[in-house]
């Protein structure tokens, strides 16, 4: 049995999924700009998608939504009166904000926190730092919750340490694990630790996007490392090729990803491809393993549909037998030369030898893929039993929150339908249900 499992967390989708167009940069959140949604469908493709992880024998947990609106967010920018004076009032005079206060975003759970495993820390705890995503107005507010919550699920102190956001300022953007990934032989083991950056704050001349925000700064993934307390040889940074940013890459999970010893990646994910590869194999070597890079060249798939299929923000999981599964959307079966690429990488005798692929439609349509709904956590045996139960999706779970969506989530939520008092009723009383499903009473008091 191994020492230690790799758990993904999955984000919930709240029942206040909609698409308000929010994140400039991110192609399918503009593109789907006030069209209707089902949060009801969201909840249980990601609900399936779990399942289906878990019963494979993958460590597989969630994180719940967070409250929505944000009524402080609201109150604090001048909307005062009732609750739903408050709604009303947002409604007519800013409506961009209150779309922003009523965002679901909280399911990408990759942009939540950088995860480090005791293996790599100098203390030997799991270390959480919350992101601050100051990006953004709809997401800059979720890591008071995602502190909240990864501190009642992961609280015994002897195993896991958790540190506040980053200061929120351009400075240092931070995006959480979307641009990071750990490599390593096995979990248990010493791994290294690559921060992927889109600009350097201080260096006037450093390159970046001209079109679209570099929403992570090298000295935020630099202050994360010191944090964590991370050893020097073992973590490596490299820039994200500003070009593909502005072609919709707003974080290195829409390009690359890595696990184990694989580097799935695009040939134009990295400013400096050669130096990037470098890099990682000597940091891969001073832990006695070795990087396999899988690379996939624009002639295979040109960015363009690399953006529009996900194929990068794919869960690359490890199997018991050393190969690794790779977790796609519907779309990467519906863009041909992705669907090309996948067939012959599965029967190429790499590393990845298996397609599992999922209808997260929903989540798509707002830029998020598999691996943006997934924080994954390396929990040694004694840490997977410390931290809290209830959140590990189990079969005896499952049905129970699949009902709990079928009893609190709407079919249908058009634009205007955040301007209904109902609904902020509708989502407090869901979430309370879900605090003692989950079992946890004050995972929404302050
Ligand atoms: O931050 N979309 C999210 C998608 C996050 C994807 N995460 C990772 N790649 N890890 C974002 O852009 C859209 C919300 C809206 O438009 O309604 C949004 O926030």
């Amino acid at each position: 049995m191994p020492l230690a499992r790799e758990f993904n967390f999955d984000g919930l989708v709240g029942p206040n999924h909609n698409y308000a167009g929010l994140s400039f940069g991110n192609v399918a959140s503009f593109s789907n700009v006030k069209s209707a949604s089902n949060p009801k469908q969201a909840a249980l493709q990601g609900l399936a998608k779990m399942r289906a992880l878990a019963q494979r024998g993958f460590g597989q947990g969630l994180l719940p939504p967070q409250m929505r609106p944000n009524f402080r967010l609201l109150r604090s920018l001048g909307f005062t009166g009732s609750d739903a004076a408050v709604i009303s009032k947002a409604w007519k005079e800013a409506p961009v904000v209150l779309a922003c206060a009523y965002s679901a975003s909280p399911m990408w759970t990759a942009n939540a926190a950088t995860v480090s495993p005791g293996a790599d820390t100098d203390d030997g705890r799991l270390h959480f730092t919350a992101a601050n995503l100051n990006n953004k107005l709809h997401r800059a507010f979720e890591h008071p919750q995602s502190t909240r919550t990864l501190r009642q699920i992961f609280g015994d102190e002897r195993y896991f340490a958790h540190h506040e956001a980053l200061p929120g300022c351009p400075a240092f953007g931070d995006e959480g694990a979307a641009n990071h990934t750990r490599l390593c032989a096995r979990h248990e083991d010493a791994g290294v630790e690559f921060f992927v950056y889109g600009r350097v704050e201080f260096d006037p001349n450093a390159a970046a996007p001209s079109r679209y925000p570099a929403r992570q700064t090298l000295e935020a993934s630099q202050a994360i490392a010191r944090l964590h307390g991370l050893n020097p040889a073992r973590t490596v940074y490299a820039q994200q090729n500003p070009g593909v940013i502005d072609q919709g890459v707003f974080h290195n999970d829409v390009i690359a990803v890595g696990s184990g010893q694989v580097l799935f990646y695009h040939e134009q994910a990295f400013r400096d491809e050669a130096a990037t590869l470098d890099d990682l194999r000597r940091a891969m070597d001073s832990v006695g393993s070795a990087l396999i890079p899988v690379r996939v060249d624009t002639a295979d798939v040109p960015v363009a549909d690399a953006v529009a299929s996900y194929l990068f923000n794919s869960q690359l999981l490890m199997k018991d037998d050393g190969k690794y599964a790779l977790v796609v959307p519907q779309e990467c079966s519906e863009t041909a030369s992705v669907a090309r690429y996948l067939d012959q990488l599965i029967k190429s005798g790499g590393p990845i030898d298996e397609l599992l692929t999922f209808d997260l439609r929903q989540s798509m349509r707002n830029g998020g893929g598999p691996a943006c709904l997934r924080l994954r956590v390396v929990l040694s045996n004694e840490q997977a039993a410390a931290m809290h139960q209830g959140v590990l999706m189990t079969e005896a779970l499952y049905p129970r929150l699949v009902a709990w969506v079928e009893k609190h989530y709407r079919d249908t939520l058009a634009p205007q339908d955040l301007a209904d008092p109902q609904l902020a009723i509708e989502c407090q009383s869901a979430l309370e249900d879900l605090a003692r499903l989950l079992e946890l009473p004050m995972l929404y008091q302050d």
